[in-house]
């Protein structure tokens, strides 16, 4: 493992290399990403909404709400911590995967199994299509009122242990945080995280 000053590269920037894969954190719009596939902090539904769900389909056009009303008509409303992946539409991103994070009821309700599930899914379907590069929002955190230090913790761990288990096509993680508290709760937790065994 390999942890790397970022900072000179972009700012406010955080990487770290793990079995041949980078990492990273930034603060930004996921819509703006030209990864692969950007992740969307959906609901079970998959007909949009608002935060992050709400910016991407705004963003990606109809082609993507299509393809959720066809998923939905095949395989009925999407579990939490599953994912599925559809086009990306008008995005840079070609793909979008959908999932669907734990709504916060106090960490009785198995959210960080569901939560770590819902990045491993994600993670999982990206390498199933080949995908070399790909960025996370992070999911739960706004109209689901998990608490941002812990999900960031979850989060952190549930990508690092997927990328030590495997060697697959993904070569690149970004998370992308929207705002600075969120920014810094994930920076935080990346040093942790990955100082641990
Ligand atoms: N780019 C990156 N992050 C964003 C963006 C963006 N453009 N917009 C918001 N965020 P939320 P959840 C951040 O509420 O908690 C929806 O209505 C936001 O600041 O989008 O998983 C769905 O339809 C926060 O840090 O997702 C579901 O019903 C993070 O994304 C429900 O909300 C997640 O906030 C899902 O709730």
């Amino acid at each position: 493992m390999l942890l790397l000053g970022g900072e000179d590269v972009e700012r406010q920037t955080k990487k770290v290399i793990i079995n041949q894969a980078r990492l990273s954190i930034i603060q930004g719009d996921i819509t703006q990403q030209s990864t692969d596939a950007i992740v969307n902090a959906a609901n079970p539904g998959l007909m949009g909404g608002g935060g992050v769900d709400g910016a991407i389909h705004r963003a990606g056009g109809l082609a993507i709400l299509e393809e959720c009303k066809q998923i939905v008509a095949k395989q009925g409303y999407l579990p939490t911590g599953k994912a599925v992946i559809t086009t990306g539409g008008k995005l840079k991103a070609k793909y979008v995967i959908h999932t669907v994070g734990p709504i916060w009821h106090g960490g009785t309700k198995n959210e960080a199994a569901l939560l770590a599930s819902a990045y491993q899914e994600s993670l999982k379907l990206a390498a199933e299509n080949n995908l070399v590069s790909i960025s996370f929002p992070s999911i739960s955190t706004g109209a689901y009122g998990y608490p941002v230090a812990e999900a960031a913790r979850v989060a952190a761990k549930a990508v690092a242990s997927f990328l030590r288990e495997q060697v697959t096509s993904i070569k690149e993680v970004v998370f992308v945080l929207f705002d600075s508290k969120t920014y810094d709760a994930y920076s935080s937790t990346l040093e942790e995280v990955m100082t641990q065994p």
